[in-house]
């Protein structure tokens, strides 16, 4: 992605830039995770955490810039950080602070709400209506980020059930939390990445 950088028209530089250091930051972060791994033998859930307070507002920066041709406002992008931030902290909370009795279930769901709550924005509230105003290629890069947060997004909330207790756990208790959530990173950071990559050739 840096690399190619300087090939794009300015319109884009700055997106693909964004897919660099979105995968930059993981790298960096999972470079640390693989050593807290193999010396403590748990997950590292703090590091994973730093890295998504990092990475996910940079991918609402993201989808902000993709819309900005057809009008988006910073507003827009700063909603769906926040959301994202309550998210984060509340789904922290559930996995590392409070983590006995319901804790897990309760802080799941909030997390969860807020997270709806940025599905709820970019498919149906303000930044579909400026993506359809705008059409073509934006129109449907925008889709296919919808379609990440749905789907690709959504594997976390499943990792989240087999690592935590609660009423859950007979039906996700089985899977490997850790090998979920490096799954849902891979499809959402090198996927969407490429995503971006592929409108900034399509426009260009
Ligand atoms: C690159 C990292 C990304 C895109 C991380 C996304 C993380 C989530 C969408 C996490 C969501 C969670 C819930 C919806 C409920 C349970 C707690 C979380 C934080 C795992």
């Amino acid at each position: 992605f840096f690399l190619s950088m300087n090939s794009f028209d300015n319109k884009w530089k700055t997106s693909v830039l964004v897919s660099g250091l979105i995968t930059f930051i993981a790298a960096v972060h999972y470079w640390y995770m693989r050593d807290y791994c193999s010396t403590n033998i748990t997950s590292p859930t703090f590091f994973r955490y730093v890295d998504w307070v990092f990475t996910v507002p940079l991918w609402c920066v993201e989808f902000y810039l993709i819309l900005k041709a057809a009008g988006a406002t910073k507003q827009l992008m700063w909603k769906m950080i926040f959301a994202s931030l309550v998210m984060l902290v509340t789904g922290y909370f559930g996995e590392a602070v409070y983590t006995t009795g319901s804790g897990p279930a309760v802080w799941g769901l909030i997390s969860g709400l807020a997270y709806f709550w940025i599905v709820y924005e970019i498919w149906m509230g303000g930044a579909s209506k400026l993506a359809a105003s705008a059409g073509g290629a934006v129109q449907s890069a925008h889709k296919t980020l919808c379609w990440f947060v749905l789907v690709g997004w959504a594997i976390y909330p499943i990792g989240y059930m087999a690592g935590t207790e609660g009423w859950y756990s007979g039906i996700f208790g089985g899977l490997p939390m850790d090998v979920v959530y490096n799954v849902g990173d891979a499809i959402n950071k090198i996927g969407f990445g490429l995503v971006v990559y592929n409108l900034a050739v399509q426009s260009k």
